[in-house]
């Protein structure tokens, strides 16, 4: 075989405003066992960067109230509606793909390598039927294959050689070798093609503290509006009870790994000198899951970076203040930590209970009192229309907002989704009788979702309720952001 065989990544990662760490992740080792790496990646050919919390004007209450209008025929109305969003959000950026097809028709790769959330297969799909006709291998790998029905749809897409399901960190210079020399594909767990029966995931990484620096040298850098750097210090999440949770069932999210403290002040040291920046973003699932970190970077982050600013998720939990008491809070305001945010969810300890959140409405509150004390920007995500969802429970959220409205810097609403693989999922198969009013029409395993009627959310006086949470979200959200934060404002 030859020794530099010519690898095309292609980041469908459209709208990122930094790079994309599984490629980073992917990347380091290939080239480190000899490949030519070439990644093409939208932004450097003109797709916008992604603003992922928009600017609040007028029309971001309007189309809010749309999204989460539990109207009988609204409801209806939802699944045709977000497939019609998702066809354009997610279409393919033409240039890139102007791009991709010289390169195959000219310069051709020996393989590609996708990187694919499950909203990307009609891109995927194009990409497979472009490598079909030029006879080029593709491997498709991503966090979302971990289930057996998904697996099984996407490794028979036209054009698609092999499906990679689990972390390929260690493993991904192996798999490529593989594919070029017509290996064995049974012997990598977690590898199938369309002709094998395996329909399962490789376990999830151990070792973590082998993992290499993620190498980001093919990113547009000079395109970012800010030079961000991403990083996780560890997989997974501690907690790893909330239902609703999908981020758990992921390649990467199934259980908790940890890496060594030092490892990770070594990578910022390393990545902040290599990329010229000072600013990270830490895409742990909830960067307090293991405490040594969480205090070893309060620590330590201005000696090892000086002048550094980072922002990150939490989990306020209930087990007494885990690592985010009123102290901590302000060293860590201290040592660079602009923003911080968590999964507020509901302000009714009813339904924090049934989804399983481990924690207390109090100790919310506590904490952003606390946060916001400290200086720091908070912002939360939250869901409206979990399953069971009463009336009590939505006045208890709109006073919780109302109550908190200072001291809350942005707040990012999302509908509740059934998403096949979580807690959610199970509970609902084993009793469905547990979620009165809760009608499931039907899995849709190759997008990982599902298609429901939540019928008690369109009871009147719900629905004024939830149109009083989201004006309680447009003030919230309208406010500015306190200084600091905005470099790093729409980046999670
Ligand atoms: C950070 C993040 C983002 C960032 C991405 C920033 C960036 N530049 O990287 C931002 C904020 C932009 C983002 C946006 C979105 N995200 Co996002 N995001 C995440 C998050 C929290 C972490 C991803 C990550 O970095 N993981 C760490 C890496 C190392 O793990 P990994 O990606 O799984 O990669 C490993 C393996 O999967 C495998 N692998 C991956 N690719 C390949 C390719 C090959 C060839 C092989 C062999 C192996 C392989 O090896 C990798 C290394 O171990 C995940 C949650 C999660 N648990 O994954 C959600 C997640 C990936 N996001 C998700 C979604 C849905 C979105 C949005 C659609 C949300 C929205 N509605 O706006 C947008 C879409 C953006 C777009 N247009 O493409 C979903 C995807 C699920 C799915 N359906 O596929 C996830 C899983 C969250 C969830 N539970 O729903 N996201």
């Amino acid at each position: 075989m030859k020794t530099a065989a010519r690898i095309l990544i292609v980041d469908l990662n459209n709208f990122a405003r930094y790079p994309t760490l599984a490629i980073g992740y992917l990347v380091a080792p290939l080239r480190a066992a000899g490949f030519q790496v070439q990644v093409l990646s939208p932004l450097a050919h003109g797709a916008p960067a992604m603003v992922h919390e928009q600017q609040e004007t007028w029309l971001e209450p309007l189309k809010r109230r749309l999204y989460f209008s539990t109207h009988p025929l609204m409801q209806r109305l939802h699944e045709p509606l977000r497939a019609a969003y998702a066809r354009y959000h997610f279409r393919a950026h033409a240039p890139t793909l102007t791009l991709l097809k010289e390169c195959l028709g000219q310069d051709a790769p020996d393989i590609i390598l996708l990187s694919a959330y499950l909203e990307h297969l009609p891109t995927v799909t194009w990409i497979g039927q472009q490598a079909r006709k030029h006879g080029i291998p593709v491997l498709l790998g991503g966090p979302a294959f971990t289930r057996p029905e998904t697996l099984q749809f996407w490794k028979q897409l036209p054009g698609i050689s092999a499906l990679f399901a689990g972390e390929a960190d260690f493993v991904i210079a192996g798999l490529v070798r593989t594919l070029l020399q017509d290996g064995d594909i049974r012997a990598w767990p977690g590898l199938s093609t369309a002709a094998t029966t395996s329909r399962s995931a490789a376990a999830p990484l151990q070792a973590l503290e082998q993992l290499p620096l993620p190498d980001f040298s093919d990113f547009p850098w000079e395109h970012y509006p800010h030079r961000i750097i991403p990083v996780m210090t560890g997989r997974g999440c501690s907690w790893n009870v909330c239902t609703f949770c999908s981020d758990v069932t992921t390649a990467n999210g199934r259980s908790f790994r940890s890496r060594p403290l030092e490892k990770v002040l070594e990578e910022l040291r390393q990545q902040a000198q290599r990329y010229q920046s000072r600013d990270f973003i830490f895409l742990d699932l909830k960067l307090n899951s293991d405490l040594a970190i969480w205090h070893g970077l309060i620590d330590h982050m201005q000696q090892t970076v000086a002048g550094a600013r980072w922002i990150a998720t939490v989990h306020v939990d209930g087990k007494g203040d885990n690592g985010l008491d009123a102290g901590t809070l302000q060293a860590a305001r201290a040592s660079g930590l602009t923003r911080i945010s968590f999964g507020l969810e509901t302000g009714s300890q009813a339904l924090l209970r049934r989804m399983g959140k481990g924690t207390r409405v109090a100790r919310n509150a506590q904490f952003i009192r606390d946060a916001h004390a400290a200086g720091l920007s908070v912002r939360c995500s939250m869901m409206l229309g979990y399953p069971g969802e009463t009336l009590t429970d939505l006045l208890a959220t709109r006073d919780f907002l109302r109550e908190h409205q200072q001291q809350l810097d942005r707040i990012r609403p999302a509908r509740f989704k059934a998403i096949p693989g979580t807690r959610f999922a199970r509970l609902h198969q084993h009793r469905p009788e547990r979620f009165a009013g809760f009608e499931l029409l039907g899995w849709d395993y190759r997008l990982g979702r599902a298609e429901y009627r939540n019928h008690p959310a369109g009871d009147p006086a719900c629905r004024r309720v939830r149109r009083e949470i989201l004006a309680v979200i447009h003030a919230i959200n309208r406010q500015p952001l306190r200084d600091e934060a905005r470099q790093f404002d729409g980046l999670m």
